[in-house]
């Protein structure tokens, strides 16, 4: 008896431990939408269930190792046991209804996190290799960055333009894969005002997936509107010229990810100062970088390729004439 009570004091000792320990370590980061709610709560409940399970294991053992080692000049044998049905009974039935516990509470979790706000905005969102475009239908904008407006849902309905990837903002919990041939649904509602968030693609799609990122920036409700004016404006304003319309097809296709326009490095060569320049080619030699050699880069990446990006691919794409004079015409502001 004086065993038991010492082992359940150690079990309940470490068990609190073990739990405050895991608790200071911070596991997860801030949690930034309503969503993160009912997901937090379940996860404090696990690690509980967790370490009590972890201490439940571990002392008896630790202690039985101790307590009852063999003393020195012992020769006997261990008493011979042939089971206990009693025992098997029970620990089978309560794990079990523990087991469905679980299930029942999870599944309720679920619902608690796609739960339907009618007044949601809808917001496209397209994953390709390797970077984010999203689409505002009800303002008709497009950008790389994820505004949001707080404490309003957002529907994300998600596309892949390639291969499989995956939605996570890890602040706001909820994640979920971009199927090609499918429209996936995520619901968030921001509620916490930030602009230190990031989408992070989650799920591994080729070589450059680690900088598969797109900032995401939630702002007051007022700030919003004023972002979307000035889309709006700059957007108008874009369709009148051949760089504003090359700059919304460069923002639509996603060429940031890969090209930088300040001279910072990239998946890609930077377009900084690159019209007109001489860029070197791998394999030894030069080419300078007039509309020719422009178009062909965009329409055949791979006929020519810049010195120190051979390991990379640009994904080639299908301009027609107009469009790719549109983006040159964009890259030749760049300087
Ligand atoms: C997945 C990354 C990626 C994306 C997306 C991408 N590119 Fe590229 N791009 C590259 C790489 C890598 C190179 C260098 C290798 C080569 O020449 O093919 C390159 C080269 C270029 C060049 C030649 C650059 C130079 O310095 O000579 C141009 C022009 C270009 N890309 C335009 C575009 C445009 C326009 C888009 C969007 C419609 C785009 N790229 C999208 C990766 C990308
Ligand atoms: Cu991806």
């Amino acid at each position: 008896m004086r065993h038991f009570v010492v082992v359940g004091i150690l079990v309940v000792a470490v068990a609190v431990l073990t739990y405050l320990g895991l608790h200071t370590v911070g596991l997860m980061p801030v949690p930034a939408s309503a969503q993160a709610g009912p997901i937090d709560w379940l996860w404090d409940l696990q690690i509980k269930a967790m370490t009590f399970l972890f201490a439940l294991i571990v002392v008896p053992m630790v202690y039985s190792l101790f307590v009852f080692r063999r003393r020195k000049g012992d020769t006997s044998d261990a008493e011979h046991i042939e089971g206990n049905t009693t025992l098997e009974i029970v620990w089978t039935i309560i794990p079990l209804f523990m087991v469905l516990g679980m299930a029942y509470i999870g599944a309720e979790n679920l619902a608690e996190t796609r739960r339907v706000d009618p007044d949601a905005m809808v917001v496209r969102v397209t994953g390709y290799q390797w970077g984010w475009t999203f689409d505002y239908p009800d303002y008709g904008i497009t950008s790389n960055e994820l505004y949001l407006p707080v404490n309003r849902q957002a529907l994300l309905k998600m596309e892949s333009r390639d291969v499989i990837h995956s939605f996570w903002v890890p602040e706001f919990r909820v994640k979920q894969d971009l199927v090609p041939g499918r429209v996936t649904e995520l619901r968030i509602t921001p509620t916490l005002i930030g602009d230190t968030y990031k989408v992070r693609c989650a799920e591994i799609c080729g070589t450059s997936h680690a900088y598969m990122e797109a900032p995401v920036i939630v702002v007051e409700k007022v700030a919003f509107e004023a972002w979307v004016a000035e889309q709006q404006a700059l957007a108008s304003e874009a369709g009148q010229t051949p760089e504003g319309r090359g700059l919304a097809l460069v923002t639509a296709n996603g060429c940031r990810a890969c090209h930088s326009i300040d001279g910072s490095g990239g998946v890609g060569p930077t377009w900084f100062q690159l019209a007109g320049s001489e860029v070197p080619l791998s394999g030894g030699g030069t080419v300078v970088a007039d509309d020719a050699f422009l178009k062909e880069s965009i329409l055949q990446p791979q006929a020519k390729i810049v010195a120190g990006f051979e390991a990379q691919q640009m994904p080639a794409y299908n301009f027609t004439d107009e469009q790719v004079a549109d983006i040159i015409a964009y890259i030749k502001t760049l300087k």
